[in-house]
């Protein structure tokens, strides 16, 4: 059965998860905010699939009609090459690849154009394969989560999206608006909150550190299942931004032993190789412990998971096709692959 998240087993005696009320604070605007749809569950798997591939289109029809109808030369080895570049794999993952397809259509004396679509198929694969990662919830209560970002990766959107999968799979959520910076960024959080009936912890003046350790003891004291930190977009070159990030990663740390359990990056799929630049610079801040990749839909680039998996392999638990609910969904590489040259 599809499992949108994989969780630890819970005792029959466990008390139910709170029902934790709206905050009742008014949202000012409601920022570009996509309609609350209903939720895909087991039955929908293929409609995923179908989404995922016309999101990832762009990208895999560059790389597909390669081979049609081709023959196996340096030409399209060369085209192959141009493709995967494009598709910002970057020159390490994409040399990787060429150089292990070259070898494979040698070694099983592959004759065809399909063969080799098939064998680079498979080499995808295994590259991207250790990205991948099951999202558990369920080993601590609350599970802490930070988010972070560069500026408008996806970061509230994500959060609201997950709070409701969550809620779909009867996880108590409660969010903190840790983003006291970018106008109308609490607000943002609020509309997602009010939506679902999720309390949303938030200051009028903004310390982020001071709101998420608030969100920390309220998620303990409350019993709930999952506490989500927005935190405000920054650039990695931002240095006493990324030292602010730091501090509420260590605040909320003090907050409750070993938290934040997740420490994760929202990355932009439209961003091409500075993604790279982006996780080696978030993890070496952060020491994350996933990506979800975004906007994947509508992007010829994405390649870059290629360029991750080699660089600097950080799981990647969900990507993001599109701006509706079910649109966000775990990343499962065979899927990621099919989708891209199937
Ligand atoms: N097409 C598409 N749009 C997305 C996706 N995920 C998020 N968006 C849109 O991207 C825009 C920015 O999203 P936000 O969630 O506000 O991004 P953010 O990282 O919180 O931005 P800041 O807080 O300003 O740093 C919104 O319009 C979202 O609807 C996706 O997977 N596909
Ligand atoms: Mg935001």
């Amino acid at each position: 059965m599809f499992s949108f998240f994989k969780k630890k087993p819970v005792a029959p005696e466990a008390p139910a998860a709170p029902v934790v009320a709206p905050t009742p604070i008014a949202p000012a605007a409601a920022p570009d905010l996509p309609d609350l749809l209903p939720i895909e569950e087991p039955a929908q798997k293929q409609s995923w699939m179908s989404r995922l591939k016309a999101g990832l289109s762009k990208t895999s029809n560059n790389l597909s009609i390669l081979f049609v109808g081709a023959k196996i030369d340096d030409d399209l080895y060369d085209e192959l090459e141009a493709a995967l570049l494009m598709a910002d794999a970057g020159v390490d993952a994409t040399t990787y690849l060429l150089d292990a397809l070259k070898r494979k259509v040698k070694e099983d004396k592959l004759l065809d154009a399909a063969a080799v679509k098939t064998a680079l198929k498979q080499l995808l694969l295994e590259l991207l394969q250790p990205l991948e990662r099951p999202f558990e919830l369920g080993r601590h209560t609350p599970t802490v989560m930070m988010i972070s970002g560069v500026n408008g990766a996806g970061k509230t959107t994500t959060i609201g999206k997950l709070a409701k999968h969550m809620q779909t799979h009867g996880q108590s959520v409660l969010l903190a608006a840790g983003d006291t910076f970018r106008a109308a960024a609490r607000e943002q959080l609020m509309v997602w909150g009010q939506r679902n009936n999720i309390t949303v912890i938030s200051q009028a003046s903004g310390d982020p550190a001071a709101v998420s350790f608030d969100a920390v003891q309220s998620g303990k004291a409350k019993g709930v299942d999952v506490v989500m930190v927005d935190t405000a977009g920054r650039l990695p070159t931002q240095l006493h931004l990324m030292e602010e990030l730091k501090k509420v990663q260590r605040v909320i740390g003090k907050g409750m032993d070993g938290a934040p359990h997740e420490t994760l990056l929202v990355i932009d799929g439209n961003t091409g190789q500075n993604a790279l630049a982006q996780v080696k610079a978030f993890d070496d801040a952060l020491k994350l412990t996933g990506l979800v990749i975004t906007k994947l839909d509508g992007t010829a680039k994405g390649g870059v998971l290629a360029a991750i998996a080699r660089a600097r392999p950080v799981p990647v638990y969900f990507i993001g096709v599109g701006e509706k609910i079910e649109d966000l969904q775990p990343f499962v590489a065979a899927e990621f692959v099919e989708a891209l040259l199937g």
